[in-house]
């Protein structure tokens, strides 16, 4: 049993992979949009495990789903029938509007399945010839740590001395339609995958219009436009999926973290007949793909956002805390740039992109009681659960604020 945070520390970097580098904080109970640390130490959840736990921490309905299924049958694989997949297929394909979903658990897992159901539905629906198919992607893209993945990526962090590469991606600008449209009119062109606000890249977001402009293009071309919404979807961004502030419907919609609430590893695909029946028995699965436990929690998780109106109030608490933030950039230099949809905003620290400052900030806002960090050097993201109310979002501003005129009155 872990005694002391240093103690967790210590056992994590002798007997695990150093694939992390964490912020130095040890957590060891979640409830809501509060973490605490195994000294006890709470703290304002302002990561939310990357947009996971959009719910807030342990939500107790997603949780009694857990235990209710869990004394009762979890795992049967595909190789047969259970109750409880077909009740969840129908509830998921209703709540977003698809015809089909085919269930898998990690969001990466959930692009690959994404990419190889578009070469399917190329070759067969479109026409290309055999191993010609391509997708394109936007540069500062991010979807998982897959070889596949890792192919599309342009950072150096994530493929290089992983080679060698996926062949048939390419890449475009992102937010740049006129780039897309040159691309598009290649005939082996099945898809373009898109994230509707990128995450890891650092929370941009693109202009108004684009959305709708791809979903235009990919109709116009014949081309299956691909939503990654692993990260934007389930409310996050002020509505149920990001690509709703738009008339932007994707041909395939790639959901994954919320979905689960942050429970266990849940990840969907959903797309309509003339392209879901592409895939026949025995070309594509996973043996923990649509288990009885990932169903049973996801659709209590995606109840909770619906009952609880979770991406209104994602809307209504990042105006907010936007807001207070912009107030900021009177008060600070190194407030450089403020920017996000919903509750998924990023602050742009006024430094290089190598210069600490940004990791500096986020121990300094540990100490004060709240946890988030950096993403590409200078940006710290900001993605607090859904749950979140004003007064808490004041709070937390206030943390923030404090914390970043400290550092820079002793820097
Ligand atoms: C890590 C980043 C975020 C994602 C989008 C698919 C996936 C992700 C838009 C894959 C996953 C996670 C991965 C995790 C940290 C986190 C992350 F910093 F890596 F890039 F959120 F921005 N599409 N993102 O953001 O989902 O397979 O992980 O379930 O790898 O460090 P997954």
């Amino acid at each position: 049993m872990i005694k002391t945070s240093q103690e967790a520390i210590d056992l994590e970097n002798k007997y695990g992979a150093h694939n992390y580098h964490p912020l130095p904080v040890v957590l060891s109970k979640g409830d809501g949009i509060y973490v605490w640390d195994v000294e006890g130490k709470k703290y304002f959840d302002y990561l939310s495990a990357y947009s996971a736990v959009n719910q807030g921490h342990c939500h107790p309905k997603i949780i009694k789903a857990l235990e209710d299924q869990g004394k009762k049958l979890t795992l049967t694989s595909r190789a047969f029938y259970n109750d409880t997949l077909g009740d969840y297929e129908k509830y998921i394909t209703n709540y977003f509007g698809y015809d089909k979903v085919l269930p898998m658990n990690t969001g990466v897992e959930g692009g690959e399945t994404a990419n190889k159901l578009a070469r399917k539905w190329g070759y067969e629906k479109k026409g290309i010839e055999e191993n010609k198919a391509r997708i394109i992607f936007a540069h500062g893209n991010f979807w998982g740590r897959t070889l596949a993945a890792i192919s599309t990526s342009d950072d150096p962090l994530s493929y290089k001395g992983f080679g060698p590469y996926m062949p048939g991606y390419d890449l475009i600008p992102y937010n740049d339609l006129a780039a897309l449209e040159e691309e598009l009119k290649d005939k082996n062109v099945c898809a373009f995958m898109v994230e509707p606000i990128q995450g890891e890249a650092g929370v941009i977001v693109p202009d108004d219009g684009y959305l709708s402009g791809i979903k235009k293009l990919c109709d116009k071309y014949n081309v299956l436009f691909i939503a990654d919404e692993v990260q934007t979807g389930i409310g996050r961004t002020g509505k149920m999926l990001a690509t709703d502030h738009e008339d932007a419907r994707p041909d395939i919609l790639v959901l994954g973290k919320a979905l689960s609430g942050g429970v266990l590893p849940v990840s969907a695909v959903l797309a309509d007949d003339d392209i879901m029946m592409c895939i026949r028995p025995g070309e594509h699965g996973s043996t923990y793909g649509g288990n009885p436990l990932s169903c049973a929690v996801a659709k209590a998780a995606l109840e909770i956002v619906k009952d609880e109106k979770l991406d209104l109030n994602a809307q209504r608490m990042g105006d907010l805390f936007r807001g207070r933030l912009e107030k900021l950039k009177e008060k600070s230099k190194l407030v450089k740039l403020v920017r996000g949809k919903g509750l998924l905003n990023a602050l742009v620290i006024n430094d290089t992109e190598e210069s600490s400052t940004a990791w500096d900030i986020c121990i300094k806002m540990k100490e004060n009681g709240l946890i988030a960090k950096p993403t590409h050097g200078n940006i710290i993201r900001f993605a607090p659960p859904l749950v979140i109310n004003s007064d808490e979002i004041n709070a937390s501003c206030n943390i923030i604020e404090d914390s970043i005129l400290e550092y820079e009155s002793s820097n």
